[in-house]
C-alpha cells in the first residue's frame, strides 16, 4: 500500500517505520495553544520510544506559537506536517511573534505527508476525485469540501473517501473527532474553546483536553458535526 507522490512532493514525504516506535500518537489543530498541548502531552505522557506525529497547523491564531514550536522542534520523538498555516508564514503572507528565522527554516523543513502501514498523516485532506499520487502540496494542505465552490459545504472529502489510507488530517474543524474506515479527523477547535485531541494509533483511541479559553471565536457553520456512520 505504499504511497508515491509525483516529485518534488515525494521529498516532502517522511515515511516512518512503525516497528521503530512502541506506540504512535496523531494529534490535532494546536494553532499557539502550549497550555493545552502540555495538558494533553501530560495525559498521553509519551516516552522516548513513543512518536507523536502533528497534523499541522502548530502556529498562528494563539497565544503561543513559539512556545509550541520550541517544544515540538526540541523534542527527538515529534513529528509535524506543514499545514496551511504554515504555508502561509513561509510566503510571507502572515508573520507570527516569537518566533524565530531558524523556526521558520524549521517549518519550511517539515514533510507535507507522513505515512505508515495504511496510515497516511496529511493537514488538509485527499481528492478521492484524484490519484492520490497526483495530489500536490496544495491539495493535501488544503482538501475539504467538495462542492463547487464551497469551503464549508457539504460533502466533504472525507464523506467520500474509501481510500485505501486511513487518512489523519486536520485543518476542517469538528465538534467532535470524525472517526471512519478511512479518514480520522483530528482538529477539534482547541485555538476556538472546543478540545485538543489525539488519536492513540496502536488503541485506536482518542484522547482529549478540553481548551482552557476561547482564544479566537468561530462562527457555528464553520464548526462540521461529523454524520454518523457505521465505523462510529
Ligand atoms: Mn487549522
Amino acid at each position: 500500500m505504499t504511497v508515491r507522490f509525483t516529485e518534488p512532493l515525494e521529498a516532502q514525504h517522511r515515511r516512518v517505520d512503525p516497528d521503530d516506535w512502541d506506540d504512535i500518537y496523531v494529534v490535532g489543530d494546536v494553532h499557539g495553544c502550549l497550555a493545552e498541548l502540555r495538558a494533553l502531552l501530560g495525559k498521553l505522557r509519551p516516552g522516548d520510544d513513543d512518536l507523536v506525529v502533528f497534523v499541522g497547523d502548530l502556529v498562528r491564531k494563539g497565544p503561543n506559537s513559539g512556545g509550541v514550536v520550541d517544544l515540538v522542534r526540541g523534542s527527538p520523538n515529534m513529528l509535524a506536517v506543514r499545514g496551511n498555516n504554515e504555508e502561509k508564514v513561509l510566503r510571507g503572507e502572515k508573520t507570527v511573534p516569537g518566533l524565530a528565522e531558524a523556526d521558520v527554516e524549521w517549518l519550511r523543513s517539515l514533510p507535507v505527508a507522513v505515512s505508515w502501514d495504511d496510515a497516511l498523516v496529511v493537514h488538509g485532506g485527499v481528492d478521492p476525485r484524484k490519484p492520490l499520487a497526483e495530489h500536490t502540496v496544495d491539495d493535501l494542505q488544503t482538501t475539504r469540501s467538495l462542492a463547487p465552490g464551497g469551503s464549508y459545504d457539504r460533502p466533504f472529502w472525507f464523506e467520500r473517501y474509501d481510500g485505501p489510507k486511513r487518512v489523519f488530517f486536520g485543518h476542517t474543524v469538528m465538534e467532535r473527532p470524525v472517526v471512519r474506515e478511512h479518514a480520522v479527523g483530528l482538529d477539534t477547535g482547541c485555538v476556538y474553546g472546543g478540545a485538543l485531541t489525539a488519536y492513540d494509533w496502536r488503541c485506536g483511541e482518542f484522547v482529549g483536553v478540553e481548551a482552557d479559553r476561547t482564544v479566537q471565536s468561530r462562527k457555528d457553520s464553520k464548526i462540521v458535526t461529523p454524520r454518523r456512520t457505521a465505523a462510529n
